[in-house]
């Protein structure tokens, strides 16, 4: 497929990954303990990322991906280099809290975490590689989470305020793209990993999790406001898991549905890009008996601070409806939806809907008239080396050939302004949902299943040679 319309000059195509899910070597060098370290591959998983079971220890009953991940604390040379020959412009990586700050609330922080990153962003430079850092990536140190509950604890605030202060200092020069929280919306959906929060017997749950919300909301635009004073060049933006919510039907009753679903992720970055509180979740918390613990001070950061560009994620799109019994559910990423008669679904039932992408990109630039950057996207799929041990994988360049061109459509058809792409998983790494090896993502075949057996060797997979000829021809060479 050849297209006439070319991907703007400085256009930012990359690839993107997540410490817990990449780095492995979770002991060394100083690093603390994480709330992902602790989440297991099994059915204990989803229990305990939506903090409905307390699992504060490693045991032997279980297997933990997230330890030893793909190793890339040790490879990240020879992964970069792959990046760099895949002609990436950018690289989007996220910093792993302990081990800059390996308890999180110690006054110094750790030389070796702080140089491991200096020398990642190095590598990344050596490339022409602009890295674009996610700032916590549902990770949270553990300390942090027995000793004061997680978000839900306003000290997190400063805490993250002193990291953010460390690594904008430090990485001044290195890193201009900033990325405050992952999917913050996640938090309603899974909050031992969006917010370190497990909930305690009897607690009002909608309570707790609009405490920590306000909390990483004041947090983010702290960050904003460190990051502009620190280095004026820095760009931050807000990340949210999105895809937007159809009516199932055009039922008015439907068409609400879809309206409420849609605002419930918008919320988020109605307050980090607008500046506050919608009206609507307002008078929702208000009915439902929320109180937000906003100090004196708070109202005005938020108003003050907004990000400079709206990054999410986009994997599929969803459906609402109000009829009870269409609700038997489909799969989606953590919070599930109504199956789309419409979409064809991946092996893990995700649906795969690219007109859905272009449609995403139009209501968020018209709701919050910023630059976009597409920070996730991707098909998770089982792939199987043929007997000389190649991976041709057409099905993941067909999913990304057709979110490309509706990119594309988005861009020169509708005039939406966006700043880059960043495909999921560029190497193959560990499911952030399921902890499964097997659901892969990556350009780059990991030899490692999921009980932690193989090689690790690096393989290149047929999408490998094809995003290559995509960044080369600025993404007119779709074939
Ligand atoms: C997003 C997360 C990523 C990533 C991706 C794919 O929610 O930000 O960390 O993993 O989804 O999901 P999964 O790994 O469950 O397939």
């Amino acid at each position: 497929m050849k297209n006439t319309m070319r991907f703007p000059e400085n256009f930012l195509w990359g690839g993107a990954t997540a410490a817990n899910q990449c780095e492995g070597a979770y002991d060394v060098d100083g690093r603390g303990l994480a709330n992902v370290d602790l989440v297991p591959v099994g059915k204990d998983r989803f229990p305990i990322i939506t903090g409905e079971k307390k699992h504060f220890a490693f045991d032997d009953a279980h297997f933990y991906p997230a330890k030893g991940a793909i190793d890339m604390y040790n490879t990240y040379k020879e992964d970069i280099a792959l990046f760099g020959e895949m002609g990436f412009k950018t690289y989007r990586l996220s910093i792993a809290w302990t081990r800059i700050f390996p308890k999180g609330d110690e006054l110094e922080p750790n030389e070796e975490g702080l140089l491991f990153y200096e020398n990642v962003f190095k590598e990344c430079h050596k490339y022409g590689i602009e890295p674009l850092v996610t700032i916590t990536h549902f990770d949270c140190p553990m300390h942090l989470i027995t000793e004061y509950g997680g978000w839900r604890n306003r000290k997190l605030v400063d805490f993250y305020e002193r990291l953010v202060t460390v690594i904008f200092t430090r990485y001044k020069g290195l890193v201009k793209y900033w990325l405050t929280f992952n999917e913050i919306n996640m938090i309603l959906h899974a909050p031992f990993m969006g917010a370190g929060i497990y909930f305690e017997e009897g607690e009002n749950k909608l309570q707790t999790k609009f405490t920590a919300i306000h909390h990483e909301l004041v947090a983010s635009s702290l960050a904003t406001k460190i990051a502009h004073e620190i280095d004026p060049e820095n760009k931050v933006g807000c990340m949210l898991a999105a895809g937007l919510s159809y009516p199932y039907n055009c039922a008015p009753g439907d068409v609400f549905k879809a309206q409420k679903d849609n605002r419930q992720n918008y919320a988020f970055i109605d307050v980090q890009s607008r500046g506050a509180y919608p009206a609507y979740l307002l008078k929702e918390l208000e009915r439902e008996g929320v109180v937000l613990p906003i100090l004196e001070g708070d109202a005005e950061l938020l108003a003050e601070h907004t990000v400079d560009f709206i990054s999410f994620s986009y994997y599929s799109s969803r459906v609402s409806t109000e009829n009870e019994e269409l609700l038997a559910q489909t799969a989606g990423n953590i919070f599930a939806s109504v199956k789309n008669p419409f979409l064809e679904a991946s092996e893990w039932g995700w649906q795969i809907d690219p007109l859905g992408l272009r449609i995403t990109m139009n209501e968020l630039y018209d709701r919050y008239q910023k630059p976009l950057f597409i920070v996730e996207n991707g098909l998770g799929a089982v792939d199987i080396p043929d007997a000389q041990g190649a991976i041709n994988d057409d099905y993941r360049i067909d999913y990304l050939r057709a979110h490309v061109q509706a990119m594309n459509d988005a861009i020169n058809l509708d005039g939406v302004e966006l700043l880059g792409y960043t495909t999921w998983g560029c190497i193959d790494l560990v499911s952030a949902g399921t902890g499964e090896m097997k659901k892969r993502y990556g350009f780059i075949y990991v030899d490692r299943d999921n009980d932690g057996n193989g090689t690790l060797k690096r393989t290149k997979k047929k999408s490998f040679g094809w995003y290559k000829k995509v960044i080369a021809s600025a993404g007119t060479d779709l074939d």
